[in-house]
């Protein structure tokens, strides 16, 4: 082993070491009391939050099949992007910080409607905390979609920045939400954990549930998480919500393209590298957009041969059954089968159920 092998060997063992002494009872004790207080810090954000929702903050009227916030820092391109995709100038009001209704701008691809808006000044006004970022940031929560504006042109290109401010909002970006099931159980019966595989001993989850007024239930963890996180899921307070890079200003930048490797592999995020002013790969945008939403297009054919299909966007992952409910109540209840011509099956016009799932492209008849 080389010298310095053996000094990162030693070092380990050190580490090691203190870790074990850690677990004494003294450190947890001291441990609890940490959580505690963060707790009660999340407690009175949780206070705040709701005294915000009426006198102060953001409101996003929601409509169409998806909704995206444009994320970055002032001057990344936001709002030159947003009238790149869509018709319709961006309407982001002033943000003072008074009650303001965003009126999203909406832009239209493959059928789909799609809201999208940003936030100027949220980068800002979130690190000066105060509150003041917390009622800006409670307007992201009401995203599907977080598209990260980055300047090809910014050398500190500070993803990791934006991302730690979000998470200590509680939004978590292209991560799987923790599973975590509470039971309600009568009074008196305690809290009792039947799963635990948060990483964290079953006393402190217990303080954990405590601590925020569930004193009696039935819990199982199955995936490993951070006490923040198990606050923030058992409050409802947290998101989980999908984001994609937009890296911006490629004209002023030649090695754009291992730029955009290099920030696609560190973040596992997908980057699309664009001009917002040339117009370079707006398609290209519009496109990642919709797919990170997880729309896709299908056409609804009557019976009648010459009558023509009209378009229908929907999620991926939708049955024949859930399209029906969501065209009509009554079709749903009649429906018989379904005639389905493209990717979802073997041959044209084959005849599926309510369970089959469709793709993108599909051509449906229902049959009542
Ligand atoms: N060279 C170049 N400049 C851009 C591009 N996109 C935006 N800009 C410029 O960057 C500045 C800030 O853009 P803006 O859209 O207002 O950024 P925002 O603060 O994020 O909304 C403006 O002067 C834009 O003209 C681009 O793709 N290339
Ligand atoms: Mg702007």
């Amino acid at each position: 082993m080389s010298e310095y092998g053996e000094k990162l060997e030693g070092k380990l063992g050190e580490l090691e070491e203190e870790f074990a002494k850690t677990q004494s009872n003294k450190a947890t004790h001291k441990h609890l009391g940490i959580l505690k207080s963060k707790i009660a810090r999340i407690k009175k954000e949780v206070v705040e939050a709701s005294k915000k929702q009426k006198g102060e903050g953001y409101f996003v009227k929601k409509s169409g099949d998806g909704t995206v916030a444009l994320v970055g820092f002032p001057s990344a391109g936001k709002s030159s992007l947003i009238n790149r995709l869509t018709d319709i100038k961006s309407k982001t009001a002033h943000y003072a910080f008074t009650t303001t209704t965003i009126i999203p701008a909406i832009m239209i691809h493959r059928d789909a409607h799609i809201q999208i808006f940003d936030l100027p000044g949220l980068i800002e006004e979130a690190h000066k905390g105060a509150g003041g970022g917390a009622s800006v940031l409670s307007a992201i929560k009401s995203a599907d979609l977080l598209v990260f504006v980055i300047g090809a042109d910014d050398r500190r290109c500070n993803l990791d920045f934006i991302l730690h401010e979000l998470e200590s909002f509680r939004i978590y970006v292209n991560k799987e939400m923790p599973k975590v099931q509470v039971k309600r159980m009568e009074k008196g019966g305690g809290v009792k954990i039947e799963v635990n595989r948060s990483g964290m001993d079953d006393n402190t989850v217990k303080e954990i549930f405590k601590a925020v007024g569930e004193y009696n239930a039935y819990v199982q963890i199955w995936d490993r998480l951070s006490e923040d996180e198990l606050v923030a899921i058992i409050s409802k307070r947290s998101r989980y919500i999908n984001g994609i890079v937009a890296l911006n200003k490629i004209d002023l930048r030649e090695d754009y393209e291992k730029l955009a490797e290099r920030i696609s592999r560190k973040y596992g995020m997908e980057v699309v590298p664009i001009s917002a002013t040339n117009s370079t790969n707006i398609d290209a945008m519009k496109e990642a957009i919709y797919m990170n939403l997880g729309l896709i297009r299908i056409w609804l054919k009557p019976r009648l041969r010459s009558e023509r299909a009209t378009p229908m966007t929907t999620k991926r992952g939708y049955t024949v059954g859930e399209v029906a409910r969501l065209v009509h109540t009554e079709i749903v209840n009649e429906l018989k089968c379904a005639y389905v011509k493209g990717k979802s099956v073997k041959f044209a016009n084959q005849r599926v159920g309510a369970e089959h799932v469709l793709e993108d492209g599909d051509t449906v008849t229902f049959i009542t």
